[in-house]
């Protein structure tokens, strides 16, 4: 990461709920996380609660990994970068707390869609001060599943929810928004770029139908002063209840 002018960035976030960063990681720390993350696949996961992952349809193949942070000391120690919360204090309006560490893998071939939603129905926090960094270690193209995100929904607080009957993204709006696609922000990313998005941005993904993996890694911020939601709490806690672990 050099040469971000952090007050565009932070009017930029705040406009559209969603930036980009070119070369956020480099080349090498981009192979050191991959290299990474098929280690933990094939030597620790099967050690770890079940609640560590999400399987594609198929039942073996990773569609996400989850907490990461108390799992596996090389990526607590990425996501614990004084340069990250840097970074991040000005949008959180705090002191960033880690909030996660986490993967959406979308396989070749295989890997799922995820439905519109909001990261809060999720996170459940007030005041919304919670990001997501979501840094592409794959190449991330217009057919491989890449993030739309609705450039200023953010403003709109939390919309209404339904349990989504995702496995992994248990809970989505009610309704998708009506933006036309073409009216939304692609998250069309080299490896090592990264999107931040605001936890209220509406976002989703389309299945993977191609040959190319679309694999990213997501560090999740938020303020040291949020507080939970209790009635989005009670909202995710239903959605969950019917397709854990997320
Ligand atoms: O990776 C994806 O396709 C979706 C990720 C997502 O929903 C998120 O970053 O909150």
């Amino acid at each position: 990461m050099h040469g971000v002018d952090s007050a565009q960035l932070r009017r930029d976030y705040q406009q559209d709920g969603v930036i980009r960063i070119r070369e956020f990681l480099s080349l090498s720390e981009v192979a050191a996380v991959r290299a990474e993350l098929d280690r933990y696949i094939r030597e620790d996961l099967a050690s770890r609660p079940a609640d560590a992952a999400t399987r594609e349809a198929d039942g073996t193949t990773v569609r996400n990994l989850w907490r990461l942070e108390q799992h596996c000391s090389f990526f607590r120690e990425l996501a614990d970068r004084q340069e990250i919360f840097d970074l991040v204090a000005p949008l959180l309006n705090g002191v960033p707390v880690l909030g996660g560490v986490e993967t959406f893998n979308k396989p070749a071939r295989i890997g799922s869609g995820v439905p519109y939603h909001q990261d809060n129905a999720y996170f459940c926090r007030t005041p919304p001060d919670m990001l997501t960094i979501w840094i592409a270690i794959d190449q991330v193209t217009a057919a491989n599943g890449p993030i739309f995100f609705v450039k200023g929904s953010h403003h709109g607080g939390v919309l209404p929810t339904k349990p989504s009957g995702v496995r992994g993204n248990s809970i989505g709006l009610t309704a998708p928004s009506e933006v036309p696609l073409a009216d939304q922000f692609c998250g069309l990313l080299n490896p090592g770029d990264a999107t931040i998005h605001h936890c209220n941005t509406i976002h989703h993904s389309a299945p993977n139908t191609t040959d190319a993996s679309r694999l990213g890694l997501l560090l999740v911020y938020h303020g040291q002063h949020v507080q939970t939601d209790p009635q989005l709490k009670a909202a995710y806690d239903v959605a969950v209840s019917l397709m854990p672990p997320a």
